[in-house]
Formats: C-alpha cells, sequence, structure tokens
C-alpha cells in the first residue's frame, strides 16, 4: 500500500509521525505500506548566508527523533551561542532563531546546494541520518517563495510591499494585516521528482491538520499538484486543522481570513471542495465539537465523520491517523 501526505510543518509533521506509528504497531494490511510526504517548501528562506528550510527540518526532526516536542520546531536539547554572536555583528533576523544544532543541518543542505545538487538530494542526503522511516518530497526543486502582501505599513515596511512569510509569521505574529498571500517564483517551477508519481501512484492520499492557506495551499499551486490530486484514482482524506472555529496552534484563522476563508471546519472543507464538484476532497474528517458540519459536508459531496482531532501525543495522533484509513475505506 502507498500513502501519500502533503504536509506543513508541525501539524503535518505530528500527523505522520501518528499515521506511521499506527502502520507499524498494529501490521494494519499485513501488507508493506510505503509513506511519501510531499512538503510545502514555500517558507524557505535564505539568512546568514544559509538554505534554511523550515517545514522539511521540522518533519524530518520530528520523524527522525530529533524535534524540540514542546515547541514543535527546531532541534531538543538545542542552544544558542551561534545566534548570540551573530547578533552581535547586527546581521540577519534576530526574531528568528537559527540554534547551534539546528544550524549543522543548514549549513550541510547550503554545501550540497553549492555543489549543485538539487533540493531533493540534500533532503535525501539529511535523511539517511535522520532514517524517518518515510520518503520526503520538497513539493519543488526550484525555490518557491511565499510572500505576504502588506495591508498597512509596518516598521521599515510601507503598505502594499510584500515581505517573506517567515517575518509576518514569526516577527509580526501575523498581527499586520495582509492583503493576501504571493508565491514568488510559482509560474517557473516544476514538482519536484517523484512528486506527481507518488500522488498518482498512490492508494490514499492525506491532507493532514496543516495550514490550508501557507502550507497545503501553497503545494497545490506549484503547477501540476493540484490536478495530480484531482486525477488521483486514490480517495484523498483530509483532517480539520481547525477545531471549533479555531486553528489549534498558531495563527492559521488570521491566513484563512486574508483569503476570505471563515476559520471553522465547513469552512476549510469547502475551500478544498468536493472531487465530484471541481475539488479536491472524498472524505473530511472533523473534531466532536465540529459533529453538526457532518451532515452539511455529506450533503456537499464529502463523506465525513466526527472524532477527536487534537493531536495530544503519539497514540491519539496514531489513532486519528486509524480513523483516516477507516473512512478512505468507503468512498
Ligand atoms: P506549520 O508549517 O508549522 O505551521 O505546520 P502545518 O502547516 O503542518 O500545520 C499547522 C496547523 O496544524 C495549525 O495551524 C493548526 O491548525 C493545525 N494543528 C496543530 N495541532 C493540531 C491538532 O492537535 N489537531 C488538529 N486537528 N490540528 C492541529
Ligand atoms: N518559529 C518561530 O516562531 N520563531 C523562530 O525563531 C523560528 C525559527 C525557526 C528556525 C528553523 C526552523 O526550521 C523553524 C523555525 N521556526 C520558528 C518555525 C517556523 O518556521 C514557523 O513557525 C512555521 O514555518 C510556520 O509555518
Ligand atoms: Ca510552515
Amino acid at each position: 500500500m502507498r500513502i501519500t501526505v502533503l504536509a506543513g510543518g508541525v501539524g503535518g509533521a505530528r500527523f505522520t509521525r501518528g499515521l506511521l506509528h499506527h502502520l507499524r504497531a498494529d501490521g494494519v494490511t499485513g501488507k508493506e505500506v510505503t509513506v511519501t510526504i510531499v512538503v510545502n517548501t514555500g517558507d524557505d528562506l535564505w539568512l546568514n548566508g544559509l538554505r534554511v528550510c523550515p517545514d522539511l527540518d521540522t518533519v524530518m526532526y520530528t520523524l527522525g527523533g530529533g524535534i524540540d516536542e514542546d515547541q514543535g520546531w527546531g532541534r531538543a536539547d538545542e542552544s544558542r551561542r551561534v545566534a548570540s554572536e551573530i547578533e552581535k555583528y547586527g546581521r540577519g533576523w534576530p526574531w528568528f532563531l537559527l540554534g547551534d544544532l539546528d544550524l549543522a543541518t543548514h549549513v550541510v543542505r547550503t554545501d550540497l546546494l553549492h555543489q549543485g545538487r538539487t533540493l531533493s538530494d540534500a533532503t535525501d542526503l539529511l535523511c539517511r541520518r535522520w532514517r524517518p522511516d518515510a520518503r520526503l518530497l520538497p513539493m519543488s526543486d526550484q525555490p518557491v517563495e511565499t510572500r505576504v502582501r502588506l495591508a498597512a505599513g509596518v516598521d521599515e515596511h510601507a503598505a502594499g510591499e510584500t515581505i517573506h512569510f517567515e517575518e509576518w509569521w514569526v516577527r509580526y505574529r501575523a498581527r499586520v494585516p495582509a492583503a493576501g498571500f504571493v508565491q514568488d517564483g510559482v509560474a517557473s517551477a516544476e514538482p519536484a521528482p517523484g512528486v506527481l508519481e507518488a500522488i498518482h501512484d498512490a492508494d490514499l492520499v492525506i491532507l493532514p491538520p496543516s495550514n490550508p492557506v501557507v502550507s497545503i495551499g501553497m503545494i497545490l499551486g506549484v503547477p501540476g499538484i493540484r490536478d495530480a490530486v484531482r486525477a488521483a484514482s486514490a480517495p484523498v482524506v483530509g483532517v480539520s486543522p481547525i477545531i471549533g472555529g479555531a486553528a489549534v496552534r498558531g495563527m492559521a484563522g488570521a491566513c484563512l481570513r486574508t483569503i476570505g476563508v471563515e476559520p471553522s471546519a465547513t469552512a476549510v472543507a469547502e475551500h478544498y471542495g468536493a472531487r465530484s464538484a471541481a475539488g479536491l476532497l472524498d472524505a473530511w474528517l472533523v473534531d466532536d465539537v465540529d459533529a453538526g458540519s457532518v451532515p452539511v459536508l455529506e450533503a456537499a459531496g464529502i463523506r465525513s465523520a466526527a472524532r477527536p482531532l487534537w493531536m495530544r501525543d503519539v497514540p491519539t495522533t496514531a489513532a486519528i491517523a486509524a480513523e483516516v484509513l477507516q473512512i478512505s475505506a468507503s468512498v
């Protein structure tokens, strides 16, 4: 069985860890199951001369056992000696922490890219150390940068200017009003090698509880990927990242409102749309508190079910993944 997940950082990583736990612990089908994760690279940036790929690293560290569990990103047992030295030179982004251990990943990746390797190759090589038990594919080997068009000026930025997504998210905590998101470079980008095949050949495609706008939305924006999901012969099942009208962790609500989508489990499913109506989804899981949206979505052609969707720990997340497999069998 082949499962393909389209993922951002923390939400996608935690879900996939639960999925792998479920598959490996319970031997689900008795058959060999391979998992491919197509990861958002819209957040990637150059900082202090280094290529930083936040979502790829979050997935790699989470599945490889190196993640800072409380924070959800970066390395466990991290220190910041280099960052504090860099700050003294007044260079880089003092509000975006590159920890000492994490820096090693960026140094190795940047070295590989400077040698002419692709991001896919560099990711493969980094994963040889972390052994994530899944294949990690960047959405594209070409840089596609998520930028935020500001609706109001802030600090040195004027209204109407675009800034890197991480500056809007981390420096301004998504509190500066945004007029929209731009995918810089997307027109000339291609899906990375293996991405379209992973979707085409899958027995199940999962949209995990990742940010629908700046994580999954950016992956779907790469030419060819949305069409591949629509055309997949496998069921496409999504898990709501919104519980009771709020993003569970983080500021996804601000992203949704920016594109005119209400932060609710129903509205996000309608935003993805039913595959039977030119959209992407065959099935959708909502939290118990959103059970009221099940009949609405069923009427819209999306098989739906309500169950607890808080990813509290690996076992509760594995149970969510089990439910995804179950509902996928009924579409
Ligand atoms: P990011 O790149 O680190 O922002 O991570 P993702 O895009 O993969 O996922 C972030 C989103 O995951 C958040 O905006 C939440 O909406 C969602 N999320 C985080 N934790 C949970 C959880 O426990 N349950 C559910 N259903 N969604 C969650
Ligand atoms: N998130 C923060 O809130 N503050 C940071 O300083 C920060 C640094 C950082 C460094 C490397 C990395 O891989 C991730 C990092 N993140 C940080 C997480 C992150 O980039 C964002 O929260 C997500 O990408 C939002 O989608
Ligand atoms: Ca991200």
